[in-house]
């Protein structure tokens, strides 16, 4: 059954919720806590912990309603075999690898790595390593989205215009229509924020729509 986001921009998004993900991209610690990775490359990572009851309330709307959710992890093998040199030589202080207060940054299996413990994800949700900005590069996303047949998504986490904002441009490649709650995204710069959710719905929703939490969990809830 169709459900309608009568006040999502550039124009109303409608979905069916048996056919739609909720996406929550990169909460972890080594984004949104101090000692991480987004603090390591000289963000203010405060911006980042508003979203979180916005983000509670979604996720029990959507587990409610039986949706599929996926949970993303940014991070690295050990090794850093995956890890290119293009992304490994980007930051200022602690670099991809080293160590800071959370374990080696941005590696997978350290305590910083993993999810913050407000947004853990429950039992038979679906947990996704990527070693990219965008969520479908070097993973099994596009399967796992065919398997469930599912054709849109609602993207949300941090950081709106890295990785929610690359993922939104390659789902939107791939077919899959797409809304960002506007209050469950988070940038380190305000007007990057903006700008990129601008830039989704900007030309007729050339990425996708834009809505706030509360109009998306109205309008399953109706
Ligand atoms: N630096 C920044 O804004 N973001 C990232 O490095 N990764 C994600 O957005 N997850």
């Amino acid at each position: 059954m169709q459900t309608v986001i009568d006040n999502a921009k550039p124009f109303s998004f409608s979905f069916d919720p048996q056919s739609t993900a909720l996406i929550v991209i990169d909460m972890q610690r080594d984004f949104v806590l101090k000692g991480g990775f987004g603090e390591a490359l000289g963000n203010n990572v405060e911006p980042m912990s508003a979203i979180i009851p916005n983000l509670q309330k979604l996720l029990e709307c959507c587990r409610k309603h039986n949706m599929l959710i996926i949970h993303t992890r940014e991070g690295h093998r050990a090794d850093l075999s995956d890890c290119p040199k293009a992304k490994l030589t980007r930051g200022n202080k602690t670099f991809i690898g080293e160590m800071g207060p959370m374990g080696r940054i941005l590696v997978r299996g350290e305590y910083g790595h993993d999810f913050i413990d407000e947004l853990r994800p429950k039992e038979g949700e679906i947990v996704l390593d990527k070693p990219g900005k965008d969520a479908f590069y070097a993973t099994d996303l596009e399967l796992i989205l065919q398997n469930k047949g599912i054709k849109s998504l609602i993207v949300c986490g941090v950081t709106t215009e890295v990785c929610v904002q690359t993922t939104c441009r390659a789902a939107n490649d791939r077919g899959y229509e797409l809304v960002v709650p506007s209050d469950c995204t988070a940038s380190y710069f305000k007007e990057f924020y903006q700008t990129t959710l601008d830039m989704i719905t900007a030309q007729g929703a050339i990425i996708g729509w834009v809505c706030t939490s509360n109009d998306l969990i109205k309008a399953l809830e109706d």
